[in-house]
């Protein structure tokens, strides 16, 4: 285990927001937090107007909330007052195209301003917002357009012409298309700006309750299609609390998140938890270069940073040489979540930057960060630190016929969080069944296997499930499995995480043919570019291996974790279920 990182507080530097953890574990209410909310009449509650409107109610208007730099060396900054300017006028555009309270309106698009706004104006129309990741391909997007109902998609020409428009006829519930950059010629599209220089500035308060439905996100699990996680507006709460708590974040701070909005980390903190907290936050339209990302961190004077453990395994891997020449004193906080932060990357970050990383764990379903490492404690590298204020943690384990028991510190278990926090899901949509099953004795049930040390930091060990996490992006193997499926010469195909150096894992494909196919290197190509061109680069396999068939059970479900433990030539494990062993055991 690497050394204990001691933290010294830099009298030059204020005051962490949460300066006594364990004081404010003892006395903390999320009723508390949650009345300091409610700011609009009637014990309405929104989102965006949290976000942006209070700032200008109180007079704060002016102060930069958006700072966007452009692919190509734009910079552009867009107030509070600006933001809600124009987000009341594309939630004004939204009512004049008959959209309303629960209607999902879906983005696919880059980081650019237009999806900010979308954001802000969706959630005032009392509208759901959801955003879909560029990276994905038509097949991705398609299944989430369906899913979701979306009947609003605001996206750019070139990713419409690319992804929606030769599948339009099979979206119904999809009316409107907005282009950001629309110039009139595709047929069945609105421009966005047209749309928005027509639409008055100027609405009444959002009438949103707190329990109105504010954001679906999609996320994956093993079988079936994504599942459609619901937060509603009383997550602000716990956006705010955790952006202030564990982000530290406070007004006049430069913050940049570098995740995408695509998944719920850009959402949550690549949006929320910054504006409510009045920071201004910095947005990169461009993917990872590390000389470009020191020379943001130095130019922009950035005081908080939340970034990603792949990203970080890329600076390391720039070196030192990459940050010379660049002043990093502004940055007070720098904090990583969506895979484990390897203890390297924490101790590299202290010799490197000056400063370390501070892990945080958390999940689309929780919507906020759970479990962390805050900026007054001292950091154990490896661990995801402690639970929030006003979160209770613990390590399970399932019993067979239901509910839990609960597990003694170094124990590994399953992950457990007391259910009833904000931005806890309320749903996954139309689909009841598997909510329900997260959830025993009252806990929330994560699928990740993890341990708690008896000082109360978590150690995080694996997933219970077989989800991929490559680059930071939780893939559904079962997402991937059927698309290549459609493709003439596969018969079988299962997905499986095998460990990368730096994207933690890459997905990697198993293929079994039909018989009239044999394999070949021409074959694999072919089959990776089909998978590509479906699925986009983000969730396509990297890799791909033929075999003569896959390992099942006996009720056919494809045994990944034996195409897992084959290809990291561990032992097989239990295989009593597997088709052709052992016949007289039950299906799994
Ligand atoms: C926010 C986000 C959730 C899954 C989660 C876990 C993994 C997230 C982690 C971590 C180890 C951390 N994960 N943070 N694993 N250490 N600090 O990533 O949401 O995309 O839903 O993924 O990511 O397996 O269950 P989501």
């Amino acid at each position: 285990m690497a050394a204990l990182i001691h933290k010294i507080l830099n009298a030059n530097e204020p005051a962490p927001n949460l300066m006594d953890y364990r004081a404010m574990r003892a006395t903390f209410s999320w009723d508390i937090a949650c009345a300091e909310q409610a700011r609009l009449p009637y014990d309405r509650l929104n989102i965006a107007f949290e976000a942006v409107d209070r700032w200008v109610a109180t007079g704060q208007g002016e102060v930069a909330a958006l700072r966007w730099l452009g692919k190509n060396g734009e910079r552009q900054d867009f107030s509070y007052t600006e933001l809600a300017r124009l987000s009341n006028r594309f939630a004004n555009s939204l009512e004049q195209l008959g959209i309303g309270p629960g209607d999902r309106v879906c983005i696919l698009a880059g980081r650019i301003p237009e999806l900010y706004i979308t954001a802000l104006g969706t959630l005032k129309a009392g509208a759901v917002f959801c955003p879909l990741f560029s990276a994905f391909g038509p097949e991705p997007v398609r299944v989430r357009l369906v899913k979701s109902q979306a009947r609003v998609l605001v996206t750019t020409t070139l990713l419409y012409q690319r992804k929606i428009r030769e599948q339009r006829n099979n979206l119904p519930d999809l009316e409107h298309i907005l282009l950001t950059d629309s110039d009139g010629s595709e047929p069945g599209t609105h421009s966005f700006h047209t749309l928005l220089e027509t639409g008055p500035d100027h609405r009444s308060p959002p009438r949103t309750r707190p329990e109105d439905w504010a954001l679906l996100h999609f996320t994956s699990g093993t079988t079936g299609i994504p599942k459609g996680a619901i937060h509603v507006h009383q997550a602000v709460a716990a956006h705010q609390l955790t952006g202030r708590w564990v982000l530290d974040l406070r007004p006049g701070d430069i913050y940049w998140c570098t995740a995408d909005p695509g998944w719920v980390t850009g959402v949550s903190y690549g949006i929320i938890a910054p504006f409510v907290n009045g920071a201004t936050l910095v947005v990169d339209e461009a993917e990872f270069d590390a000389r470009r990302w020191y020379a943001i961190l130095d130019r922009e004077r950035v005081n908080v940073w939340y970034t990603a453990p792949t990203a970080i395994r890329m600076l390391m891997k720039a070196g030192a040489e990459a940050v010379q020449g660049h002043d990093l004193s502004a940055l007070r906080f720098m904090a990583s979540v969506g895979e484990p932060l390897n203890p390297e990357a924490v101790t590299w970050s202290l010799a490197t930057l000056g400063r370390p990383f501070h892990d945080t764990w958390w999940q689309t379903e929780t919507g906020a960060i759970m479990i962390a490492n805050y900026r007054v404690l001292d950091i154990r590298p490896g661990s995801m630190g402690q639970p929030l204020p006003g979160i209770e943690a613990a390590i399970v384990r399932r019993r067979p016929g239901g509910g839990v028991d609960r597990l003694e510190p170094g124990e590994e278990g399953e992950l457990a969080l007391r259910a009833g926090w904000p931005s806890m899901f309320r749903s996954y949509l139309d689909d009841e069944e598997r909510y329900q099953q997260c959830f025993a004795d009252g806990w929330y049930l994560s699928g990740d296997l993890a341990i708690c040390d008896i000082d109360g930091y978590f150690w995080f060990v694996g997933r219970n499930d077989d989800v991929i996490k490559t680059s930071g992006h939780l893939i559904g193997p079962f997402e991937v499995e059927n698309v290549l499926m459609e493709h003439p010469a596969v018969a079988e195909a299962g997905m499986i995480g095998k460990p990368d150096e730096f994207a933690g894992q890459i997905v990697k494909a198993f293929v079994a043919l039909k018989p009239s196919y044999v394999p070949s290197d021409a074959l694999r190509k072919e089959l990776l570019g089909f998978a590509r061109t479906r699925l986009g680069p983000a969730v396509a396999p990297r890799e791909l291996e033929f075999i003569p068939d896959l390992p099942k059970t006996r009720s056919g479900k494809i045994m990944r974790r034996l195409l897992r433990a084959r290809e990291l030539g561990l032992p097989l494990g239990d295989v009593s279920t597997l088709e052709g062993e052992n016949p007289e055991e039950p299906d799994v």
